[in-house]
């Protein structure tokens, strides 16, 4: 596991630029080439034992952050907790997984499949947590797992990496509302999320989130390469609590919105 927080966080960056290369491009449009403030960044497993969302966690444990917060998508069939550091101009991270018994047997029998294929010394080694897949998986079975789980097919395809990084509006010198980031993204042709309204939540919640549709990347199924979303960019502008702090929770239903980014028919 890694010792250093900018160590995982350069290697997460890397690999994430990588899946989305757009990302690259909005970092430039909104930092103008300065270094950007990351609010959080998010990872998607399941729920079982070898790689549950306490195995994920282990690796941010290490480093020093802290679970601050739980929390249930039950349409979704999710659960997730949030975690922060004690360095507060570190990212967040929110780590879900999704509750596998909860499918149809076929589904959790292929999800059970996937699971077996992953070596368990794999997941504590320094590079898990950008690490991909550790399955074979074809294409048949990634569009199977996508009829009854959208978030099931995009851990199929992608595994163990950040799904997305989030843009901390509130570090941004140029942009003081999520309507004026909204608007610069679309001027340039960025594809925003518009589940339930481009922005989610309000600043009677404390925080305010957009995102980018998932990029579309050609992925190597076992027999053949499809183009499928990869991972997308977020956007949030934290709001003070009555103690003048900046509000570091999460929303759920803002975020049961935002999982929907990578959704493949929309
Ligand atoms: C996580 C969605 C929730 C947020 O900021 O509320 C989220 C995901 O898509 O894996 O990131
Ligand atoms: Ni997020």
């Amino acid at each position: 596991m890694h010792t250093d927080v900018n160590a995982l966080f350069d290697a997460l960056w890397q690999d994430y630029i990588e899946m989305t290369p757009s990302a690259a491009k909005v970092q430039q449009l909104l930092g103008k080439g300065e270094a950007i403030i990351n609010d959080h960044v998010a990872f998607r497993t399941f729920n079982i034992a070898k790689v549950n969302l306490d195995v994920l966690a282990k690796h941010l444990l290490e480093l020093g952050y802290v679970v601050c917060g739980d929390y249930a998508f039950e349409k979704k069939k999710l659960k997730a907790k949030h975690f922060e550091h004690p360095d507060s101009t570190q990212p967040k991270v929110f780590i879900s997984e999704l509750l596998v018994e909860e499918f149809s047997q076929e589904v959790q029998d292929i999800i059970h499949g996937l699971v077996e294929q992953v070596d368990e010394a794999a997941t504590t080694a320094e590079n898990f947590l950008y690490s991909g897949t550790h399955w074979k998986v074809d294409s048949a079975t990634y569009a199977r797992l996508l009829e009854e789980s959208e978030y099931a097919a995009w851990v199929s395809a992608f595994g163990y990496r950040a799904n997305h990084f989030t843009v901390s509006i509130n570090h941004l010198p140029d942009y003081e509302t999520i309507v004026e980031v909204n608007q610069a993204l679309k001027d340039n042709g960025f594809t925003l999320n518009s589940v339930g309204g481009e922005v989610k939540g309000s600043p009677e919640v404390l925080l305010e989130q957009s995102s980018t549709m998932a990029d579309k990347l050609n992925v190597e199924f076992a027999d053949k390469t499809v183009e499928i979303p990869s991972c997308f960019y977020e956007f949030a502008l934290r709001y003070p609590k009555a103690d003048g702090e900046l509000y570091t929770g999460f929303v759920a239903a803002s975020a049961d919105k935002i999982f929907e980014s990578t959704n493949v028919n929309s």
